[in-house]
C-alpha cells in the first residue's frame, strides 16, 4: 500500500477546503499536516514546499509539489464527474473562478484588518475588496447551477460563502441572496461539505 499524499493546509482555509472537498468526493484519503501561512516575511511555514507560501500545497511522491488550488482539485478529481466535458465543464470552471475571486478579494479585506497596523489600514482598499465580493455575490446567484449536479464550480461556491459566514458574518449576505442561501444550504446537506466547515 503506498503511503497518503500529504496535503499542507489550515482549517480556516477556504482554499484547502476545495481540496478537501474533492479528496472526499473522489474518495482519496490525504494526510494532513496543519501549517501557518502568512502573507507577512518571515512569518509562514510553507515557503520551502511552495515558494509562493501559500496554502494548500499537495505533496504527490511521482510529481512534486501541487500548488494553487484549482490545480490540486483538477488533478484529484480528473476524469469525474465534478469536472462536466463540454460547455458545462467550461461553465462549472468559470464558476470555480469566480468563487475563488470572491475568496481572495476576502482574504485581502481580512489581511487589510487583521494583519496591517491600524494606521496603515486604507478604508478605499478594503471598500474595493468588499465590491468585489458582494459583485461576485451577485453573478453566482445568477448562475446557480442545476439541482442533481455537484461539480467543482459548487465546491468552490461552497467554499466560498461558507467563509463569508466564518469570517464576515456582518455582510450578511443571506439577506440580500435568498435564492443563493437556498442553494447553500443545499451543499451544506453534501456530507463532504458539512464535515469540512471550519469551527
Ligand atoms: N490562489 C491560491 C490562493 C491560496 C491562498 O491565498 N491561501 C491563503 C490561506 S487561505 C494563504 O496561503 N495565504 C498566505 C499568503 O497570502 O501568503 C489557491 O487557490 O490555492
Amino acid at each position: 500500500m503506498t503511503d497518503p499524499m500529504v496535503l499542507l493546509y489550515a482549517e480556516a482555509s477556504p482554499f484547502a477546503r476545495k481540496v478537501r472537498i474533492v479528496a472526499a468526493e473522489v474518495g482519496i484519503s490525504l494526510s494532513l499536516t496543519a501549517v501557518h501561512a502568512s502573507p507577512l516575511a518571515g512569518r509562514t511555514d510553507v515557503t520551502q514546499v511552495n515558494p509562493l507560501g501559500k496554502i494548500p500545497a499537495l505533496v504527490v511522491p511521482e510529481i512534486g509539489v501541487l500548488y494553487d488550488s484549482s490545480v490540486i482539485c483538477r488533478y484529484l478529481g480528473q476524469e469525474t464527474d465534478l469536472y462536466p466535458a463540454g460547455s458545462e465543464g467550461w461553465r462549472a470552471l468559470r464558476r470555480e473562478a469566480l468563487a475563488d475571486g470572491l475568496m481572495e478579494a476576502a482574504l485581502l479585506a481580512r489581511y487589510e484588518t487583521t494583519l496591517r497596523p491600524e494606521a496603515l489600514r486604507w478604508q478605499d482598499w478594503i471598500d474595493g475588496q468588499v465590491s468585489k465580493i458582494r459583485n461576485a455575490l451577485v453573478a453566482m446567484e445568477a448562475e446557480i447551477s442545476p439541482s442533481g449536479t455537484f461539480d467543482i464550480g459548487n465546491i468552490a461556491t461552497a467554499c466560498a460563502l461558507g467563509y463569508l459566514d466564518f469570517r464576515f458574518a456582518a455582510l450578511d449576505w443571506r439577506k440580500s441572496h435568498p435564492g443563493l442561501a437556498d442553494f447553500a444550504a443545499t451543499l451544506h446537506q453534501r456530507p463532504s461539505v458539512r464535515e469540512s466547515a471550519p469551527s
